[in-house]
């Protein structure tokens, strides 16, 4: 006799709900659907669903009624307020939500603790990405996760169809952290950049000449990343050191007298000029020779 039962009929897809259809929260939909998950959508501005519906999402005429349309529930609004107001008067309970709004890792946690009142399973995540990168593998873009471990695992295949899935541990305030951690580092960085390109500027210099210089001069420079870490876990700041702290406070007057020169405010990189000098101040003997990795010890209250 022939059995005709399929043998490798494909797993549904998980459905799912997002709450924010702007920039990123539409985004992310667009994945979701091309993927094939059945997907409830809500945004407080209908019109901005009318694409995805032709798109095959099913539109939900309040938040509440898609929160109730599926367990897993995706919520990408403009900030932790937007999430409070969208999702006050929704039943959640049985709920496993993910919060993928920008916020404090003390919102984060607080979030966590008001959706397990209201019988939710939670996890928070930090997007790292732009829109243009969800749903590109190739562009690296990720989004770190906190909180329900359970949560996650159960629903890892469908986080992971945007862009990649880090958790990074069951404090729902560390996606947050990481995520600012981040994108304070990348502040920095820019902060640098713009810095550069403002001392050439009338020169004749071509602002696309200094970028290849540039590029590779802080790809060079990319070890301080790791260095840091290590001398903070071993806290041994003047082993091995090359450029000291007495030095590069000496060679701070060459980059402030420059911006000067140039007539370039030394706004963006003062302030940590400012802590070099601050650390070496404090004890010339003792501060002298260490790596300027010291210098962060002083940036805690
Ligand atoms: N776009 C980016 O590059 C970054 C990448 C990293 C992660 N961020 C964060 O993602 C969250 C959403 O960002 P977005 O780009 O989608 O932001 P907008 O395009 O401005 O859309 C905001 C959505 O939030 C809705 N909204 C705002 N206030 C309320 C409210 N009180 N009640 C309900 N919904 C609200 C807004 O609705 P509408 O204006 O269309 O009616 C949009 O859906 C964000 O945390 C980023 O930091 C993005």
């Amino acid at each position: 006799m022939t059995d005709n039962t399929p043998q490798n009929s494909p797993t549904p897809l998980v459905p799912l709900t997002l709450l924010g259809l702007g920039d990123m929260g539409t985004a992310l939909a667009r994945t979701w659907l091309a993927a094939g998950h059945p997907l409830t959508v809500w945004n407080r501005t209908a019109a901005k669903a009318e694409a995805l519906a032709a798109e095959g999402a099913v539109v939900a005429a309040s938040p509440a009624e898609a929160v109730a349309a599926n367990r897993l529930v995706v919520v990408c609004l403009l900030d932790d307020a937007s999430v409070g107001s969208a999702l006050d008067g929704a039943d959640l309970t049985g709920k496993d939500l993910v919060n993928l709004t920008t916020g404090t890792p003390a919102e984060g946690r607080a979030r966590a603790a008001w959706a397990k009142a209201r019988g939710a399973r939670f996890a928070d995540g930090g997007i790292m990405a732009t829109p243009t990168m969800i749903g590109a593998p190739e562009s690296g873009g990720y989004v770190f996760y906190s909180g329900s471990r359970a949560l996650f695992d159960t629903h890892r295949a469908a986080l992971e169809v945007p862009a990649g899935a880090r958790f990074v541990g069951e404090d729902p305030g560390h996606a947050a952290l990481h995520d600012v951690a981040l994108l304070s580092a990348m502040t920095g960085l820019f902060a640098g950049i713009s810095h550069a390109y403002a001392l050439i500027e009338g020169e004749d210099i071509a602002p696309k000449d200094l970028s290849p210089l540039l590029s590779e001069w802080l790809g060079a420079m990319g070890f301080f990343v790791g260095n840091a870490a290590e001398r903070l876990t071993s806290r041994d700041f003047t082993t091995g050191v090359e450029s000291n702290l007495a030095m590069q406070v000496a060679a701070s007057g060459t980059l402030l007298r420059t911006a000067e020169d140039q007539g370039v405010s030394a706004e963006l990189i003062s302030p940590y000029l400012d802590l070099m000098r601050r650390r070496l101040t404090a004890d010339p003997a003792a501060h002298g020779g260490e790596d300027t990795v010291g210098a962060i010890t002083m940036l805690k209250r």
